[in-house]
């Protein structure tokens, strides 16, 4: 049902932009003239995001994308009153536009006004883990821009560290921390991509260690979907697969649903896994799989999806996007492992 509320939505969103900026501008609740840009650019998204939760009938992927939204502007001080009021203006716009559905989108609102998801999440830096201890180190050289963080990593392998402790209690837990200090404004744009180059970087020198496992005989294919540029975790999901035997491709981001189809017939793969970590890409997601499905050459092949929206609604696996339900690597390795009988 709210997926087609979805569709309408998505039909009839330039009206319900232009009725936002009118009563914007009416109302002066921003420098108008300075900011239409930045405003519309602002309004595009939260609709889109929306959109993404009424398809999926989710409110919770909408009240973690505005609690998301919060604590970003917050820490930028942006005050919170604004944002209050554009939420307050997009749902008379709906209302205004297409009364039938006003109804139908109001849970959206009411999730995300409830939980006090108006309220930043925390406003205390997140602790750094110890100086001494592994992580604590590594993130501090990274932050630091220094490339020390490389020789700690390749140190601790030498003296016995495994590569999944490497990727799971390094580099993630490093990632997802320097995620949160840019959004808190702690740290800035460029110091997390150094970050995310630092870890390419090492991937790419662990391939020779990677790539020597016996094989299995199975292939796996993975993508991020759409235009999700958060490569790295199906990047790490796709080195495990190859270190248990899989022969793994990994295409990464940025390719057509036409492409990643054409790649997908060309060889037979016998797993195909997609990520996302936006949850503004979970149409496409689907868009892609639904894809799979109807071409002849995915009757034996099986579909794992995951990322980050999966882990804000639990309930996304079942509808429709993967074969086997598994966050992470470890139990998609296992449950496809019984899978083929290996
Ligand atoms: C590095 C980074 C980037 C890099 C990515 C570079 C790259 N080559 O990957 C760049 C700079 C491109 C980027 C861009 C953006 N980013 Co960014 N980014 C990050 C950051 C800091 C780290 C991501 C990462 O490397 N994670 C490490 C991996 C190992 O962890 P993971 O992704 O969770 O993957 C694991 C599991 O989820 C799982 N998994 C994932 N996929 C799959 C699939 C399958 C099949 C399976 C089984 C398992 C699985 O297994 C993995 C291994 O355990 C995160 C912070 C965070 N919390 O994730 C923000 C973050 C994801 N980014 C964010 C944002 C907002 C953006 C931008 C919109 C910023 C902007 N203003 O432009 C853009 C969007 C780009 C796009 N269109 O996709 C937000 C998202 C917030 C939200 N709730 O929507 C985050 C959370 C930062 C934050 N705290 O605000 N980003």
């Amino acid at each position: 049902m709210t997926h087609e509320i979805s569709l309408m939505l998505d039909h009839v969103h330039s009206h319900i932009l232009e009725f936002y900026l009118q009563k914007v501008k009416d109302k002066n609740i921003c420098d108008f003239k300075k900011s239409r840009d930045l405003c519309e650019g602002d309004i595009k998204y939260i609709l889109e995001y929306l959109s993404q939760a009424l398809n999926l009938e989710s409110p919770q992927l909408f009240e973690d994308f505005t609690a998301w939204l919060i604590d970003l502007l917050v820490y930028r001080n942006i005050p919170m009153h604004p944002i209050l009021k554009r939420y307050q203006i997009l749902q008379e716009g709906i209302k205004t536009v297409l009364p039938e559905i006003s109804s139908g989108v109001a849970p959206c609102f009411e999730e995300a006004l409830k939980h006090g998801s108006f309220v930043p999440k925390s406003t205390e830096t997140p602790i750094l883990p110890p100086e001494d201890d592994l992580l604590g180190k590594y993130i501090r050289f990274v932050i630091g821009g220094n490339r020390k963080a490389r020789e700690l990593v390749f140190k601790e392998l030498k003296k016995g560290l495994t590569i999944f402790h490497v990727y799971m209690k390094i580099f993630e837990p490093a990632q997802h921390l320097i995620g949160r200090l840019w959004q808190i404004n702690v740290i800035s744009a460029a110091q997390e991509h150094y970050a995310t180059v630092v870890i390419e970087t090492i991937m790419s020198e662990l391939y020779l260690k990677i790539f020597i496992s016996e094989k299995n005989g199975l292939k796996m294919a993975s993508f991020c979907i759409g235009t999700e540029l958060h490569e790295l975790g199906i990047r790490m999901v796709t080195d495990f697969f190859e270190m248990e035997g899989w022969d793994t491709s990994f295409f990464g981001a940025h390719l057509t649903i036409p492409d990643m189809l054409k790649t997908l017939h060309e060889e037979s793969f016998d797993l195909v896994a997609i990520s996302t970590t936006m949850i503004a890409h979970l149409k496409s997601l689907q868009m892609f799989i639904q894809k799979i499905r109807e071409q002849d050459f995915s009757k034996s092949m099986k579909i794992i999806a995951s990322g980050y929206p999966f882990l804000v609604d639990n309930d996304l696996w079942e509808k429709g996007y993967t074969d086997i339900k598994a966050q992470n690597a470890q139990k998609a390795i296992r449950l496809t492992n019984t899978w083929f009988n290996v």
